[in-house]
């Protein structure tokens, strides 16, 4: 998976896949090479980040000034676990114990803090053949003026990403752990940023940027046979 900040469509299953209990049994997978299923592709759409709290003050003892939680969660409401093993946060080596681990939802960490830093997110499968996949959080305390000035306020401060998990030629295992029926929480995740506007909207700036590209192309185009013209025209009256 690219850990882009980039916001793609949440695509289930690109793929025939078995999608539920009651569903029919009969999804074709592939042939299975070596343990893989070829030309199997699944997503599980993710949702990373963090949410900060001023602490009111800086405190004496270690200068903290925030309290902090980053995490990992399904965008969809799912148990992880089911193909998770382990969530690896590591955090910024000022803390005394930087590697954090996850053997269970929800996969996040709470600390308090002073500073920003990237935290090394790292996602181990069920299947230890699935190579864990790692993405990079920019844990975000301060929000920012458009000037760069720290904006001090009560309010939390968040910073969230969509992204999505791609197993390729899963293993037969993990094939049948990604396509096992969702075990659904009671309470739907809540995400920090409507992703189906969000969607929406880019999708919209998106086609008015192609049609503003075509229209300059079209603009030059002109602008080309004019100057072609032009030569045509400058040339027949130069004497010969
Ligand atoms: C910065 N480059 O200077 C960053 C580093 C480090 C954050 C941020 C406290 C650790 C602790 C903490 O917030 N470290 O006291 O255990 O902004």
């Amino acid at each position: 998976m690219d850990a882009k900040q980039a916001i793609s469509l949440p695509v289930q299953q690109r793929a025939p896949a078995a999608k539920g209990a009651g569903q029919s049994s009969k999804a074709v997978a592939g042939p299975e090479v070596g343990g893989r299923l070829k030309g199997v592709q699944v997503v599980k759409p993710i949702v990373y980040g963090n949410v900060a709290w001023y602490l009111g003050s800086k405190r004496d003892e270690d200068g903290h000034t925030h309290q902090w939680n980053v995490y990992l969660k399904p965008y969809e409401n799912e148990d992880m676990s089911v193909y998770v093993k382990r969530v690896h946060f590591k955090l910024h080596e000022s803390y005394a114990e930087p590697n954090r681990v996850c053997h269970a939802p929800p996969y996040g960490v709470t600390e308090t803090g002073w500073g920003e830093f990237e935290v090394v997110i790292k996602i181990f499968f069920q299947d230890s053949n699935e190579r864990p996949v790692t993405i990079y959080h920019f844990l975000k305390l301060f929000d920012r003026e458009k000037d760069g000035n720290v904006k001090m306020g009560s309010e939390p401060v968040t910073s969230e990403s969509y992204d999505e998990l791609v197993f390729t030629d899963p293993t037969a295992k993990m094939y049948r752990l990604l396509s096992h029926p969702k075990l659904n929480t009671p309470v739907a995740p809540s995400h920090q940023i409507d992703y189906e506007e969000k969607k929406a909207k880019d999708l919209q700036q998106i086609l008015a940027a192609k049609k503003k590209v075509k229209q300059e192309i079209a603009e030059l185009k002109a602008r080309l046979a004019n100057a072609k013209e032009n030569i045509v025209q400058l040339k027949s009256q130069v004497p010969t």
